[in-house]
């Protein structure tokens, strides 16, 4: 009973620019936000087609992270807060890229029936409780995109739900709570439970600890995104419990422009508007959707100035395996005997984490391609599956099965405990920066670590990462993780060649960007200067 004259009508207002060939990318769809009409008015299809498969609501979050402000983008959201599953992203694609609107509806119709046949098709009449929830960030263009999804989702008779303005991680709680038994009475509810949940159990991990030498200040870089809007309102309480942020680039500036996590990251500087920093105080650094989370710090100052320390993705990882894995040593044999830890980093990921992960913690570890719907898909093999980008983005995903042999332990064993408290601060759903805060700045103070005692875990290799502008960067066409190039032709023995004239230990690689019209060079050598040297010669092979 869908009506597909109506959908037809509505698709009419959102033509797809002529030249705009969009794709699903690395994170859904992302372009310059003029572009980005009728993309979002078919997720709004695609996103209501699929809550009508499943019986339940999945959510849309407008926003292009860490891209500049005139981009924006989509990611859509299933019941349980996980990302679209990778089989539907051709789908989406297809829909995206229809030229006509008798196209669009063909696709819609396709992916309906296909889909029906796995599942029945549930009625928009459901009240209230089949609904697509939308979320967005501050970006200026996020009213207009809004509007188009709201259409779609309109177009299918399918009601919304405006969650407003949302960190991607919150999002994706709202949805899993909202499609939970106890289902909150309104978004606001679930925006609740989700601080909630994560600051009683942070507060709970940390209770009767020393605040840190120095008083638990904590410098955060909002990027000038959405995480700010949130956070100021909890800074009261996590200050009782001994952190007290101190929030900057809350909104004056442009969004993501000089700050920002993966500014911070790439650029190895501290953000725009942040003090003179004393050596060692501890400052961290957020994208403009709050998924992603860098620490730094500056180490001694000498005659040239100081040095930055950057404690990113990689380090949280290692931080956060190496404090798991010190409460399961102390879980008795009937609990955890045979629980499977893994860490999953992507080809990004430092030589010297994943060394020290292999041979210091002695874990497992395992290399997907970019993209944190395949780090959290492999992690989901594991008991605790521990994985992050060294960008910052990533989370630890404790099995129902561990859980719930650690609900019968708890009472009995203080590490059960710690580990329940652990999968509760750590938001379950998706890598999430203030989920991330909480767990560092507990695992910290349960150590009583300084920042660079941390930083002593491991000494990063020097690595290099540029991005070159090509004609077309779909001719980069990569396998084994994305270590290894298949085409062009002869291109990744260019490559080993070159790899060749380093230190044992240096290696390189090229993929394309998957998020912005880039390739991405990646190089890690034993000295600064060799891994900038590989990275600029790779990138001269690439043209
Ligand atoms: P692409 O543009 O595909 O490299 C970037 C990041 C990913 C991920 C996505 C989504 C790097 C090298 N790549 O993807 O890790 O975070 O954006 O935001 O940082
Ligand atoms: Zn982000």
């Amino acid at each position: 009973n869908i009506d597909y004259v109506k959908v037809f009508e509505s698709s009419s207002a959102f033509p797809r620019p002529s030249s705009f060939c969009p794709s699903y990318g690395t994170a859904g769809f992302r372009a310059d936000a003029s572009l980005l009409l009728s993309t979002l008015f078919r997720c709004g299809l695609l996103v209501a087609a699929r809550s009508l498969l499943l019986g339940k609501s999945c959510g849309l979050m407008i926003t292009a992270s860490h891209n500049q402000v005139s981009d924006n983008g989509v990611k859509l959201i299933e019941p349980d807060g996980s990302m679209l599953p990778q089989d539907w992203e051709p789908a989406a694609t297809a829909l995206a890229q229809c030229s006509t609107d008798q196209e669009v509806v063909d696709s819609l119709r396709s992916i309906l029936t296909t889909g029906v046949s796995a599942s029945t098709l549930n009625t928009p009449s459901c009240e209230g409780i089949l609904s697509v929830l939308f979320g967005y960030d501050n970006r200026p263009s996020a009213p207009d995109l809004l509007k188009a999804a709201v259409a779609g989702v309109a177009a299918l008779g399918v009601q919304h739900q405006d969650v407003g303005f949302v960190t991607t991680p919150m999002m994706h709680f709202v949805v899993h709570q909202w499609n939970s038994p106890c289902r909150p009475a309104s978004t606001h509810e679930a925006q609740e439970t989700y601080f909630e949940t994560l600051i009683g159990a942070f507060e709970q991990l940390v209770e009767g600890l020393p605040r840190p030498p120095d008083g638990g200040q904590l410098l955060i870089d909002c990027a000038n995104g959405v995480g700010a809007h949130h956070l100021v309102k909890v800074q009261q309480r996590l200050w009782s419990a001994g952190l007290q942020m101190v929030l900057f680039n809350t909104g004056d500036g442009q969004l993501n422009m000089e700050c920002g996590a993966d500014h911070v990251q790439k650029e190895r500087v501290a953000p725009t508007g942040f003090p003179e920093l004393k050596p060692y105080s501890r400052c961290c650094s957020v994208d403009g959707d709050a998924d992603r989370l860098v620490y730094f710090t500056v180490a001694g100052s000498t005659s040239e100035g100081t040095t930055m320390l950057l404690l990113d993705g990689d380090k949280i990882a290692s931080l956060t395996a190496a404090f798991i894995k010190d409460l399961l040593k102390q879980l008795p044999d009937s609990v955890g005997s045979d629980i499977k830890v893994g860490v999953i980093q992507t080809a990004y990921a430092n030589g010297a984490s994943t060394s020290y992960v292999k041979e210091q913690l002695l874990l497992s570890v395992e290399c997907t391609p970019t993209g944190v719907k395949y780090l959290h898909q492999a992690a989901h093999s594991y008991d605790v599956g521990v994985y992050w980008e060294a960008n910052g983005h990533g989370t630890v995903l404790f099995s129902a099965e561990l859980l719930r042999r650690l609900e019968k332990a708890e009472r009995v064993c203080s590490a059960a405990k710690d580990l329940l408290l652990l999968s509760k601060v750590i938001n379950q759903t998706v890598g999430d920066a203030f989920s991330g805060i909480l767990l560092v700045e507990a695992v910290l103070r349960r150590k009583a670590w300084s920042l660079s005692q941390w930083d002593g875990l491991y000494q990063d290799m020097p690595s290099r990462q540029i991005k070159l502008k090509v004609a077309d960067r779909a001719l980069i066409t990569v396998e084994d993780a994305e270590r290894k190039c298949v085409t062009p032709a002869g291109l990744q023995k260019d490559i080993d060649a070159l790899i060749s004239e380093y230190p044992a230990g240096s290696r390189a690689f090229v993929r394309p960007s998957g998020t912005e019209d880039a390739v991405r060079v990646y190089s890690e050598a034993p000295t600064q200067e060799q891994a900038n040297d590989l990275a600029c010669r790779v990138g001269k092979a690439v043209y």
